[in-house]
């Protein structure tokens, strides 16, 4: 039996992924329900030689619907998600509304695959910026455990939407073409500017959310309360692909090569480390790619006791960032999903 498939976010920059991953990977649909905001009920989409209506996102959409996919923002899954549940969907939610929920599974399949049996409705797919750190330093983790990280994130416009990528496409036209430009979706000057995070900053920290956000959510999935955790998240001019640089403190020693040999065992792994090229990740080559790139490898000189590593990763914020992993979570979901 295929399951029945809504997509809740359908015409979304990671809506578009859902179907281009569900297709590349041959996933099972019998039926696919295409869903979004009334704006773009009525308008089509094209699944497997199939053209899909678009129809408005309500709280009736999910009748018959095994897997409901969100990515349609925090407020939206809120709103929809117990609907999806409460019709008998599983629902993989790619927002931050219920990563948090104690209740709620948070999973990268390399990393935890193991929680999603214990669902009640929702698993949520995490932050993207948490699931390109942690799927290279979990393998690091569970051989000498990880105490303390520091992060800092290059992300790219996708992370903001479609819009946003538009967004920066047309500013930079603007820029070179002399014109004047007045963004609609990020408040800061884009083309050729590097700016901290487009989220609230908490008042007490400092830190703003996506940057709370990959602390916390790197606690819960690695089951490690105790990891201590710095990071700034920074927005830079790239469309797609984040990359993040990263510093990680181990408990016992640790030597670039060891980080080597577990990188190239690990799943969701590939290494781009050529020094005599200077060829490191980069967001271009990560791009449409399902792995995370990581390279860079080297003992951190700050650290004389030899227990630090520092590398530099890319993956595709839109792919495993978002609907790959999502994907590769509904991939395992058991038959009760599938009926
Ligand atoms: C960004 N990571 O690049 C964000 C987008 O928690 O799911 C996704 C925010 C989230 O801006």
């Amino acid at each position: 039996h295929e399951p029945v498939v809504a997509i809740a976010g359908v015409t979304g920059a990671v809506g578009a992924e859902f179907i281009a991953t569900m297709d590349r990977r041959a996933f099972p649909v019998r039926k696919l329900k295409a869903l979004a905001s009334a704006r773009s009920a009525g308008k089509t989409i094209d699944f497997r030689g199939e053209r899909i209506a678009i129809e408005e996102l309500t709280e009736n959409s999910f009748e018959g619907v095994d897997i409901a996919l969100f990515s349609a923002g925090g407020g939206i899954s809120r709103k929809f998600a117990p609907a999806a549940v409460k019709a008998g969907a599983v629902v993989v939610d790619n927002s931050s509304a219920f990563r948090m929920d104690p209740n709620v599974p948070l999973v990268i399949p390399e990393i935890n695959a193991n929680r999603i049996r214990e669902h009640k409705g929702i698993i949520a797919n995490p932050n993207c910026s948490a699931i390109t750190a942690l799927v290279p330093l979990w393998p690091i983790h569970r051989q000498n455990r990880i105490k303390r990280m520091i992060v800092s994130t290059y992300q790219a416009a996708s992370g903001a939407g479609a819009a946003a990528m538009e967004e920066l496409v047309e500013s930079t036209r603007a820029y070179l073409d002399g014109r004047p430009f007045t963004p609609k979706v990020i408040p800061l000057p884009y083309a050729f500017n590097v700016f901290s995070h487009n989220t609230a900053i908490d008042p007490e920290t400092g830190y703003n959310d996506e940057e709370t956000k990959v602390i916390k959510e790197t606690r819960k999935i690695f089951e490690d309360d105790q990891i201590a955790i710095g990071v700034t998240c920074v927005r830079v001019p790239v469309l797609r692909a984040h990359c993040e640089a990263i510093t990680f403190e181990c408990e016992k020693p640790i030597t670039e090569d060891e980080v080597r040999a577990i990188m190239s065992k690990a799943p969701g792994v590939k290494i781009v480390d050529d020094r005599a090229k200077n060829y490191f990740p980069m967001p271009i080559d990560a791009s449409g790619q399902d792995d995370v790139l990581v390279g860079r490898i080297r003992k951190d000189l700050s650290d004389p006791s030899g227990r630090s590593i520092s590398m530099f990763v890319s993956a595709d914020q839109l792919l495993k960032g978002a609907a790959l992993n999502a994907i590769q979570i509904a991939e395992l979901l058991p038959q009760r999903a599938m009926a």
